[in-house]
């Protein structure tokens, strides 16, 4: 891990420090285009022929069904359900009042206008099942999904080498009152739900992350088919913010957390002195070995960096242009510094707000803005599964007062027939 001073860095030096490679996944792109391809023309054939190949498995079925998944889930400990379902009730919580209705504006008298929330119909979700399997995924998806009452929710992820899932994701998927998953990952999932297949069905937006084929697919299909998708998905990422009231083994802590999700995962520190910096490195030193993924860990590390400011004015600074997914912000100084935020997924406030809490159970949605897009990004949330249909009313005293400017714009624009539409009802 490297330590820069700030006070050294040129602006092209930030610059370069805080990019991203967006779009690492281009040179797979033709690999993707085949299977898509393939999964229209071969529909489930083609799934069962990619799970042979990709995943290893002879599937009999596409999916597991209700019984299978409760006989599944028998294995999960009485304490590991306690705590999936502590998650489920907190993050249903935190988003249920997301879903609020508007009020009616009236903009001139007579002429009403307002907003109602409508679930999208059919939405995807995609589970990944790769070096680490993510049920809190699934709730992170789920809840909102439900909450914002889509009529269809589909569910994908990759079969393991028995033709299961993971018996946690099985749980989830009861807790969801979800009782079907299609036992499809990779590029051939996301295709699938796109154009659907004579098993699955073509759904409206997908969701959730995975592995570059996955992302690569998801772009694809979001320009090629009538499908949206959730947001542009990169590598996982954080960044630290921490000043002498920090720990320095909270912070490597969570520098490692991070680190531990993925060889292209980043940990950044912004500290405002370079004592937090050796302190932080010498507790990396020492926590890394004893971590079972020490080897991913110790990669993203190595490909992650330092940066020493003169204060946390500075920090926060760096911190806006980098755009973080996750921003901790480990100084008991946090009050005077979160309103200079601008970009950021989600926030940790304090020494004693890990982003693992997030992560799994505090209540937010750990689906985020990766590689800088939380610039104009949100994190997702149970506005990512409605659509705000805006409504409008005009009385007969709205027409009159509203009639004469329509009139004049439509005549400014030269469409008489817009104009006549006004006319025709406040000459009446
Ligand atoms: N930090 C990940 C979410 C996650 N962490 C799932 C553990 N499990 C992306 O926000
Ligand atoms: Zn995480």
């Amino acid at each position: 891990m490297k330590t820069y001073n700030f006070s050294d860095l040129s602006t092209a030096d930030i610059q370069k420090l805080v990019q991203r490679n967006v779009d690492p996944a281009n040179e797979i792109r033709t690999i993707v285009e085949e299977v898509i391809n393939n999964v229209q023309q071969h529909g489930d054939r083609a799934l069962y022929d990619y799970a042979s190949k990709f995943d290893r498995v002879e599937l009999s079925k596409l999916y597991l069904d209700k019984t299978e998944l409760e006989e599944l889930a028998e294995s999960v400990s009485a304490e590991q359900k306690a705590a999936l379902k502590t998650a489920y009730n907190n993050i249903y919580k935190f988003h249920q009042t997301q879903l609020k209705t508007e009020d009616k504006v009236e903009t001139m008298p007579g002429v009403t206008c307002w907003r109602e929330l409508r679930p999208i119909e059919k939405v995807g979700l995609y589970i990944p099942g790769g070096t680490a399997v993510l049920p809190s995924t699934f709730l992170m998806l789920g809840i909102p999904a439900r909450i914002a009452g889509c009529h269809e929710i589909v569910v994908c992820s990759p079969p393991q080498k028995n033709g299961k899932v993971n018996t946690f994701i099985a749980y989830v998927a009861l807790l969801l009152g979800i009782d079907k998953i299609y036992l499809a990952g990779g590029s051939q999932a996301i295709a699938a739900m796109a154009l659907g297949t004579e098993s699955v069905t073509k759904v409206d937006k997908i969701f959730g992350p995975g592995n570059q084929f996955v992302t690569k697919a998801k772009t694809i299909i979001q320009s090629t088919t009538t499908t949206a998708i959730d947001m542009p998905a990169g590598p996982s990422e954080v960044l630290v913010i921490a000043d002498e009231t920090a720990d320095p083994a909270y912070i490597a802590a969570d520098l490692l957390a991070q680190a531990e999700h993925g060889i292209d995962s980043q940990s950044v520190l912004v500290c405002t002195s370079a004592k937090i910096a050796a302190d932080t490195l010498a507790e990396i030193e020492k926590q890394l070995p004893t971590l079972p993924r020490a080897e991913i860990a110790k990669m993203a590390i190595d490909n992650s960096y330092i940066v020493v400011t003169s204060n946390l004015n500075e920090a926060m600074r760096l911190s806006n242009q980098y755009a973080p997914e996750h921003l901790i912000l480990a100084t008991e100084n946090w009050q005077q510094i979160t309103g200079s935020i601008v970009n950021a997924g989600s926030v940790f406030l304090g020494n004693l707000t890990p982003e693992a809490a997030g992560d799994y159970a505090s209540g937010t949605n750990h689906t985020l803005p990766t590689s800088s897009y939380a610039r104009a990004y949100s994190g997702v949330s149970v506005d990512s599964f409605v659509k705000k249909i805006t409504f409008q009313h005009i009385t007969r005293e709205g027409i009159r007062n509203i009639g004469p400017s329509v009139e004049i714009l439509a005549e400014l624009e030269g469409l008489h027939a817009h104009r006549n539409a006004v006319s025709i009802r406040s000459n009446k």
